[in-house]
Order: structure tokens, then C-alpha cells, then sequence
């Protein structure tokens, strides 16, 4: 397939425990009004039946506003509300069981957290790679240690494959990762912590764009 984070500067994700007390479903309402092109839903602490519910009005919302949206892990959630594709981990089914699954049509993101997980999943054939965390990060419990603006660079100039930056990425860094080469990052915290969501995004957003123009200079 084309590669899927083409248009895809901000890859928001959601995590209800961050959010401020608001739900995920405000937040993704707010991420999508102010532009945002892909929502990957991420939830580890609710039931089957509320993630089903959230990833249904969620797969409507996407749709709406022309934006892809990706279910973190869960193969069988994403397939069941027909979303664009799925995110998942080292630990999670092999990507080969999961092409098999959803066909070629849907998006398969992969986490790598050292260079040779991005090597090889040039060959598991997945549509993108997630490398990080960059920099440390308290959203995700079970966090590696950073990987490093070095593993990006490396992978960006060494894996022919979409790559999104991830963990620790923020208002302040956000120009450095660029500069590192990336042009898409993935952020959590940075976004649903934030009181005004629409806001953050629009200023996220406006970084990266004065960052790459500086670095094309
Ligand atoms: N995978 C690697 S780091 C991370 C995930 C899901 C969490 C990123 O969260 P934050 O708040 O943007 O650091
Ligand atoms: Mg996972």
C-alpha cells in the first residue's frame, strides 16, 4: 500500500487516564476539529464491550473528518468496527497472522525499539514503524528505556519503510526530532493532558511545520 502516514504530521493517540477527567471520545472530537489526520486508539483499562463502543463512534467520527484510525493491539476490535488498521507491539501476534487476518487493504503498524526490529520488519511486511520511546516517557507503564534520537536517524536513512517517532515527544523537542529527520511523531500526553486540545494541536502542528521549513532550508 502507499504509505499510510503521508499525510499524517500529528499521530494522536488517546489514553482516557491522561485525559483530564474528559472522555476519550471529547478528546478525539477535539483532536479531529483541529486537524488532526490519524487517531489510534489506545486503552489498556477498559472492558471489551466499552472499547467496542468507544472504537465504533470513534471509526464514525474518523470517517467523517477523512481521517485513518488505527486500534492499538486488538486485531479483532479493529476488525470489527472497520477500522484502517491496526498497531501493535513486538509481544502481539506476528504480523504475518495479522496479515492473514485483515487482508492486504488495512494498515499494519509495528513498535521497534533497537535497529534490527526495523530491519526485519521490512520483511514482515508491515506498513509502518513506530521507533521509540525517543525520549523517556511515563504514559506507557511498561516503557523501554529511550532508544534515542541516534536509532531514529539510523532507521530513517537505513529502513526503507513509513516511520513515526514516539514517546516523550513535546512542545520543546519537537524541532529537534525533526531535525533528526522525522516527519511524523506520535504523541500522547502532549496532547490529551492539555486543557485546550484544539489549541495544543494547532501549536503542535505549526512547530513541526516552521521546524521542517528551517531544515529544508
Ligand atoms: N510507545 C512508546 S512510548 C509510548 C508508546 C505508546 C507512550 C508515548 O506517550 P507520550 O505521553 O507521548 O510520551
Ligand atoms: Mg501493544
Amino acid at each position: 500500500m502507499d504509505n499510510p502516514l503521508r499525510d499524517v504530521d500529528l499521530y494522536a493517540l488517546t489514553s482516557e487516564e491522561h485525559s483530564l477527567g474528559r472522555s476519550n471520545l471529547d478528546v478525539v472530537q477535539a483532536m479531529l476539529d483541529a486537524g488532526v489526520k490519524l487517531v489510534q486508539y489506545r486503552e489498556k483499562k477498559k472492558t471489551p464491550v466499552q472499547k467496542l463502543q468507544e472504537c465504533e463512534i470513534i471509526r464514525a467520527l474518523t470517517s467523517r473528518y477523512g481521517a485513518l484510525f488505527v486500534v492499538n493491539d486488538d486485531v479483532a476490535l479493529a476488525q470489527v468496527v472497520d477500522a484502517d488498521g491496526v498497531h501493535v507491539g513486538q509481544d502481539d501476534l506476528p504480523v504475518p497472522a495479522i496479515r492473514k487476518l485483515l487482508g492486504s487493504g488495512k494498515i499494519i503498524g509495528l513498535s521497534t525499539q533497537t535497529r534490527q526490529e526495523a530491519v526485519d520488519a521490512l520483511s514482515l511486511g508491515v506498513d509502518y514503524i513506530g521507533v521509540g520511546p525517543i525520549y523517556a516517557t511515563r504514559t506507557k507503564e511498561d516503557a523501554c528505556a529511550p532508544v534515542g534520537l541516534d536509532l531514529l536517524t539510523w532507521v530513517l536513512q537505513n529502513v526503507a519503510l513509513p516511520v513515526v517517532a514516539i514517546g516523550g515527544i513535546k512542545e520543546s523537542n519537537i524541532a529537534e526530532v525533526v531535525r533528526h529527520g522525522a516527519r511524523c511523531m506520535a504523541m500522547v500526553s502532549e496532547i490529551v493532558s492539555k486543557p485546550d486540545i484544539g489549541h495544543q494541536v494547532r501549536m503542535l502542528r505549526r512547530i513541526m511545520h516552521t521546524a521542517l521549513q528551517e531544515a529544508q532550508q
